[in-house]
């Protein structure tokens, strides 16, 4: 068509073909460069590349025409079009390698992380200073091989108070002031009843070596050093010739650990229903260690537990034969032990969540 009409022209027509081959050119070069120019966005540059050098663009669509041209000239103008290419496609690049650069650098400006700045500080909790003194009683008592047990807080009279040598008519029932939920259900007063369920659970077997954590309630009027509920660690063990001396040593080993290697003990007569001897533990004061100031009142000794040998009643109620076993058995508050540790001169710090006092306790 378009070069068929040139084809087996004279000479003179195939001159003209070729100096309007290489104008077109020429324009086409110029008309490329001054839309390039332009260019602000890649999208664009895209279609110039179509429009232009495409299999359909512009610059195929003048070299059509070459097909007309004499053997002399067709070199000619085919180097020219080479050159016409070179510089577009030239312009293309530079222009393609600048978008690119920008949109990395736009990349990098967005996603930029300054790792010298400070870290956000997050609010940190802490372990309630009556849980870390629990734990670390624990972790006193495990180190001396006992387990830990837990039981209900609703207990059974049975287990609170008969299994204990306490009957009906006992007076220390009454003295107990507890809350009943029925005639025979009731909050327990002490974590004494675990260990009478662990006993009876291990069926006879010996060693019994537990320590029993937990809450515990007393009808007691609130002041600050009594609480109607409050926290209590109580230990037992049973074997074959466990003697007071087990107690006194056990009980030795724990206040050192818990309070420091020079603290001492000393026991006084006392009496619980169901332990016979029984006896109170003093221990030198952790304020002056036995000089004497205002915390032990200037005896240089400070009341922390309670203990004796298992009542020979309580062994039997727990499935053991008191001919046979014998075991010691300690109780404390946990509050007590808290404060004394902690110089806390008040019980009614440790459940009204006053910030100011709990922060005291997240270093330590
Ligand atoms: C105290 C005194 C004590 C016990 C608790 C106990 C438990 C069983 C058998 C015998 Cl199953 N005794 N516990 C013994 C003596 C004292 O606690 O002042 N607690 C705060």
């Amino acid at each position: 068509m378009h070069c068929a009409a040139y084809r087996g022209q004279p000479d003179a027509f195939k001159k003209e073909a070729s100096a309007r081959m290489k104008e077109k050119l020429e324009a086409l070069k110029l008309e490329a460069l001054a839309q390039l120019e332009q260019v602000t966005e890649p999208q664009v540059l895209n279609e110039l590349r179509v429009k232009y050098l495409g299999k359909k663009g512009a610059l195929t669509e003048i070299l059509r025409g070459m097909g007309s041209l004499s053997a002399e000239e067709r070199p000619v103008i085919g180097q020219v079009a080479n050159d016409v290419r070179a510089a577009i496609e030239s312009i293309i690049d530079t222009k393609q390698e600048a978008f690119q650069r920008a949109e990395t650098e736009q990349r990098l400006q967005a996603e930029k992380v300054d790792v010298t700045l400070p870290g956000r500080i997050m609010p940190q909790g802490a372990v309630h200073p009556l849980n870390k003194v629990i734990t670390e009683i624990e972790d006193i008592f495990l180190g001396m091989g006992y387990q830990v047990a837990e039981g209900p807080e609703v207990e059974m009279d049975y287990f609170n108070f008969e299994a204990l040598n306490l009957p009906k008519d006992h007076p220390a029932r009454d003295m107990q002031d507890s809350f009943y939920i029925t005639e025979d259900l009731l909050m327990r007063t002490h974590t004494s009843p675990v260990q009478v369920r662990t006993m009876q659970s291990m069926r006879g077997e010996v060693p019994v070596k537990v320590i029993c954590p937990g809450k515990v309630y007393r009808r007691d009027d609130d002041d600050a050093t009594h609480s109607f509920q409050f926290h209590q660690i109580e230990g037992i063990v049973v074997g074959e010739n466990i003697r007071m001396s087990d107690l006194k040593g056990t009980l030795l080993q724990f206040v050192q650990e818990m309070f420091g290697a020079d603290t001492q003990i000393r026991l006084r007569p006392s009496f619980f229903p169901f332990t016979e001897p029984s006896a109170e533990v003093d221990v030198t004061c952790v304020k002056c260690g036995g000089n004497g100031c205002r915390i032990c009142k200037q005896t240089g000794w400070l009341e922390i537990l309670g203990c004796g040998m298992v009542h020979p009643k309580v062994l039997e109620m727990g499935g053991y034969d008191p001919e046979k076993y014998s075991g010691f058995a300690f109780g404390m508050g946990v509050e007590r032990i808290a404060m004394l540790k902690y110089g806390v001169d008040d019980i009614r710090h440790f459940y009204n969540s006053d910030m100011a006092f709990l922060k005291q306790f997240t270093r330590i």
